[in-house]
């Protein structure tokens, strides 16, 4: 496979002729606490080693001229007049451009060329890498002065403008605060973060790549979030100082709920259990109690399948897979849902025979032959020297 790195460098140098500023910005993956983050309360994801990159400079007038290194495409708008394209990939750049222009941090036009290694559409966040990269790379050229916090929201705001998802902060604030051997364990409210070690000693983090994207997962991912605000407007009538679901109890949920539709009251019952599963994970880990994590994972997994109803057969399958396994200790759905990977914690000493077993089973029953990834933890956004 071609290195993503070289490739802007080599791609820039041949049809620029200068050396550019090159930026990389990895996709993440969640230990635990999903869809937990458009409700204010608490996620838990890492950087890993996969990650989009993007080469750029300055250009003396006011083109933008892309370049995608893996499609041989490139696309040309201006910076005065921006216009999206139907090729889809350009406008995750656009869509930053779009933002700084909103909160009048100008910039002028540039070259870019953008390549990356995150599998598309696997739940791993290449959307968020490559706008994170870019917002990166731009604050960096036209000296824009931008703090990370900033340009994570920013880049949330493109994400949430653009592709027309309420997705919360996690994908863009964990591709850039990600750091090597560390979960970050970040309060959505607050936006405060913690660094919580995760080297765990012959233990690695595999993602199980189901293959497949229901086309139901941005419209569902919205009906979500309004689902949750619901059930808060419901709680709030008894108890004003909810403001999220993040303030809510399980104790108030059944009481204030319980009566309520059961979409209503399944989404918020999963929200709240998720986020005290997550804090007390994080005791877990802090305590060295593997196994009890790995097991509040599984716990994760049922909530999404069967209150939050975001899995899919074929995730619910690979779960499946993975309990008849000793050697892993946990796994779940990971991201939005409808698709992508199954995050599991595998035995490093007995991973090939799982791998192997896990992709046989799921090729003997959905007809899919499965990716899997070994997964590192590694630093969030950066200018690479
Ligand atoms: C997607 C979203 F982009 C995140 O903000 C988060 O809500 C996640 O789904 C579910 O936890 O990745």
């Amino acid at each position: 496979m071609r290195d993503p790195q070289n490739l802007v460098k080599s791609i820039f140098l041949k049809t620029f002729n200068e050396e550019p500023v090159i930026v990389r910005s990895p996709g993440r993956v969640n230990l635990i606490g999903e869809h937990t983050d458009y409700n204010m309360g608490f996620v838990l994801p890492a950087a890993i080693n996969k990650a989009a990159y993007i080469a750029l400079t300055k250009r003396e007038d006011d083109k933008i001229f892309v370049v995608a290194a893996d499609l041989d495409e490139s696309y040309t708008t201006g910076v005065n007049n921006l216009t999206y394209s139907d090729k889809g990939w350009p406008n995750y750049v656009i869509c930053i451009v779009e933002q700084l222009q909103k909160i009048n941090k100008i910039v002028g036009g540039f070259n870019a060329v953008i390549s990356g290694d995150v599998p598309l559409g696997a739940g791993m966040s290449s959307s968020a890498a490559i706008e994170c990269a870019t917002i990166f790379g731009l604050n960096h050229v036209f000296n824009l002065e931008l703090e990370k916090m900033q340009m994570v929201k920013l880049a949330q705001k493109a994400e949430n403008e653009f592709v027309g998802v309420n997705c919360g902060i996690m994908d863009q604030f964990a591709s850039v605060f990600g750091k090597q051997g560390h979960v970050v364990k970040l309060d959505c409210r607050s936006l405060e973060y913690e660094y919580v070690p995760f080297e765990l000693e012959g233990i690695k983090i595999v993602l199980f790549d189901s293959m497949v994207k229901h086309s139901l997962a941005s419209s569902e991912y919205n009906v979500r979030t309004s689902q949750c605000g619901e059930g808060v407007s419901i709680i709030q009538q008894k108890y004003p100082e909810v403001k999220t679901l993040r303030d809510a109890t399980i104790e108030m949920v059944e009481e204030c709920l319980a009566n309520e539709s059961k979409d209503i009251y399944d989404r918020c019952k999963y929200v709240v259990e998720e986020n005290h599963r997550l804090l007390a994970a994080c005791e877990d880990l802090k305590e060295n109690k593997i196994a009890d994590f790995g097991q509040k994972m599984y716990e994760t997994h049922t909530g999404l399948s069967e209150l939050y109803e975001v899995s899919c057969p074929e995730l619910d399958f690979i779960v499946d897979c993975t309990k008849k396994e000793d050697g892993i200790l946990g796994a779940r759905m990971m991201g939005g849902g409808f698709g992508g990977c199954v995050i599991a914690l595998v035995k490093e000493d007995e991973l090939e025979g799982i791998v192997k077993r896990i992709k046989e089973a799921y090729f003997n029953k959905m007809n899919i032959g499965m990716n899997v990834y070994i997964t590192q933890i590694e630093n969030g956004t950066h200018i690479i020297d």
